[in-house]
């Protein structure tokens, strides 16, 4: 389209429709972010990703001023647990299972206060919110639909964690005909290496899952 951006990205110049792109922002919960939720449960320094939250709120602040859609998801599981595997809960050694009581209620169960997105980067009025039961956005939810029905073929991508839900939600994204962009202050793992890869290995091969980008590269193109 000639109303298209070009963005400076890696491998190459991003071509964004505003008409056709929306924010796809991964599961910025307290469960991942705050202590006492699934993430810390697992053994990880949830601390990290309390880092990108400035960077995640301004770009969803950019998509919100300039009247590109906002897509929240959230990991959660029913209360019953009929849509968490038992594979998922019986995993590892966690210091408490899905489903188990916690400090901020029960680990990953939708509605407890745990599964609430952090008040920096609430959903307003408009956006949608897709709770997932799995790793990927798109496994068992609503989202392509969604995303058909409102002419979006453009993916951009911020959230936790960059190896886990975000780059799952990419490649599934991706496998579907999406083009996406990870913008990469807005995304975080538990483990600094595993960002690093999961960039390098998304931009890779000519974009073979996608493209990133920096906050102030793509700020600075639309803006
Ligand atoms: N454990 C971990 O790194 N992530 C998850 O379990 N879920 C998301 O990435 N949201």
């Amino acid at each position: 389209s000639i109303l298209m951006i070009p963005i400076p990205a890696d491998p190459g110049p991003f071509p964004l429709d505003p008409a056709a792109v929306a924010l796809v922002v991964i599961d910025m919960q307290r469960d991942f972010i705050e202590p006492g939720g699934f993430g810390a449960s697992l053994g990880n320094d949830v601390t990290r990703l309390g880092a990108i939250v400035p960077a995640v709120a301004e770009l969803i602040g950019l998509f919100r001023a300039k009247g590109w859609p906002v897509i929240h998801t959230r990991e959660s599981h029913l209360p019953d647990l009929s849509d968490c595997p038992p594979a998922k809960r019986l995993r590892g050694k966690p210091a408490a299972r899905i489903g188990d009581p916690g400090p901020m209620g029960r680990i990953l169960v939708r509605g407890e206060p745990g599964n609430a997105i952090i008040d920096a980067c609430a959903p307003i009025a408009g956006e949608a919110v897709i709770d997932k039961p799995g790793k990927g956005a798109f496994y068992k939810t609503n989202l392509e639909a969604l995303l058909a029905q409102n002419g979006i073929r453009q993916l951009v991508f911020a959230g936790v964690t960059t190896e886990v839900c975000v780059q799952t939600s990419m490649r599934e994204a991706n496998d579907r005909g999406y083009d996406c962009l990870l913008v990469e202050e807005a995304t975080e793992s538990y483990f600094a290496e595993f960002k690093t890869a999961t960039l390098a290995m998304i931009r890779a091969q000519g974009g073979i899952v996608g493209w990133t980008c920096t906050l102030p590269a793509l700020e600075t193109a639309v803006t």
